[in-house]
């Protein structure tokens, strides 16, 4: 059988590859951290899997990271754990590169010293190529981070390859551009979006307030994404790869996909950050606000992922359209059976 230890269990992508690779057959150790609060929702389904083992850590704590991999001796280690909002990371740069960028670097180091035959994949992000300097940005496409984020996840690229040539070892980037779910935090703006607006539909908020609605984002399904990851690792030879579906939209389009799907009838005024949304009774009920501007912005994203289709025989299953579909569905029945409930309890 199979082990495979996962650093960042509880979030998005962690619990799309749980599932996969428990469908596998897989024995998977997730590393949980310690909260106020149960920070285990997206995985609590797969509780009572007698193959999912769960272990409180961090991966700013190197004598953890030592101790869970000597414990566990993995085939597979995936490192998803990560402070992953680009926005928060201008507030708290010097955490943000704690862990996302020695994060990764604990672990290889590990590895090296532990056991050179664990394979290792290291969550990379399109956000390293952040102000393009190529149309569509592939493996080879020059980074330009725009962000502490950005620049924390292109330290760990580099020490991820840097290992891999000097040590030796089975060691991967993922270079993945954006990826949402009905599992996408609440805060990434998909999902501030399919929540807003489902609330706006139900009468029980009045305004969604944005930042800057023109961005582009390549946004794909996480559920395909969780399936490259593993692809990756199951490849002769350790290489990086990028992974999107090669179509761009602003966040304006995706406002206007989940309107669409909510049937309301939203048009629009004005320009830049003066641009608002009206809904069919002429009511605003979309505007931006500088407060969600970041200090420098990726404006536009759009991966090329012929080399995953080539090598690992992977192309994104789950259109654009089917992904908002799904989000929007899930928030809005989630948000309807809360708010008849409220009403009863009341
Ligand atoms: P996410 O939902 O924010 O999940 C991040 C995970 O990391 C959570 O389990 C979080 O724990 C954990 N974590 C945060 N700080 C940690 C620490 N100090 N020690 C241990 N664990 C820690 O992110 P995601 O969307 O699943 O993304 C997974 C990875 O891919 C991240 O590395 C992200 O940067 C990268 N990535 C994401 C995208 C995307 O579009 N989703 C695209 C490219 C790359 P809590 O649950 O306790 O917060
Ligand atoms: O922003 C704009 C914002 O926070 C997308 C992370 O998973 O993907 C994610 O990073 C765009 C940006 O994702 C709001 O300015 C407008 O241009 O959803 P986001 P992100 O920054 O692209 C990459 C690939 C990762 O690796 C990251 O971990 O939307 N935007 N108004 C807004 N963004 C947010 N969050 N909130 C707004 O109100």
């Amino acid at each position: 059988m199979k082990k495979a230890l996962i650093f960042g269990i509880t979030g998005q992508d962690g619990a799309y590859l749980t599932e996969l690779l428990l469908k596998k057959k897989y024995k998977v150790f997730g590393i949980k951290r310690r909260s106020s609060l149960f920070n285990t929702t997206r995985i609590d389904h797969l509780y009572n899997n007698k193959n999912l083992r769960l272990f409180y850590g961090d991966l700013t704590d190197g004598l953890f990271i030592n101790y869970i991999i000597k414990k566990t001796n993995p085939d597979e280690i995936y490192n998803l754990a990560a402070q992953s909002h680009v926005h928060v990371s201008f507030r708290i740069p010097e955490y943000t590169s704690n862990v996302n960028a020695l994060g990764a670097l604990r672990i290889l180091e590990t590895i090296k010293n532990l056991n050179k035959k664990i394979k290792f994949y290291q969550a990379g992000t399109s956000e390293m190529f952040g102000k393009v300097v190529e149309k569509y940005q592939k493996e080879n496409t020059p980074f330009y981070p725009r962000s502490p984020y950005g620049v924390s996840k292109v330290f760990a690229h580099w020490i991820t390859t840097n290992y891999r040539e000097a040590y030796g070892l089975f060691a991967c980037n993922g270079i993945l551009f954006n990826h949402e779910s009905p599992k996408r935090g609440e805060t990434f703006v998909t999902r501030k979006i399919t929540i807003g607006m489902s609330k706006i539909k139900l009468g029980i908020q009045s305004k969604l307030v944005l930042g800057n609605i023109y961005a582009k984002r390549d946004w794909g399904h996480a559920k395909d994404y969780a399936n490259a990851m593993w692809l990756i690792l199951k490849q002769k030879k350790p290489d990086d790869f990028v992974i999107s579906t090669s179509k761009t939209r602003s966040v304006k389009d995706f406002i206007n996909e989940v309107a669409r799907c909510l049937d309301i009838k939203l048009t629009w005024k004005g320009t830049g950050i003066n641009t608002k949304g009206f809904d069919g009774n002429g009511k605003c009920i979309i505007e931006c606000n500088k407060m969600y501007f970041r200090p420098s912005e990726v404006d536009y994203l759009i991966g090329n992922y012929n080399k995953a289709k080539k090598f690992l025989k992977w192309k994104p299953k789950i259109s654009f359209k089917a992904l908002v579909k799904e989000m929007v569905f899930e928030d809005y029945n989630n948000l309807k059976a809360k708010y008849k409930n409220l009403k009863k309890s009341k």
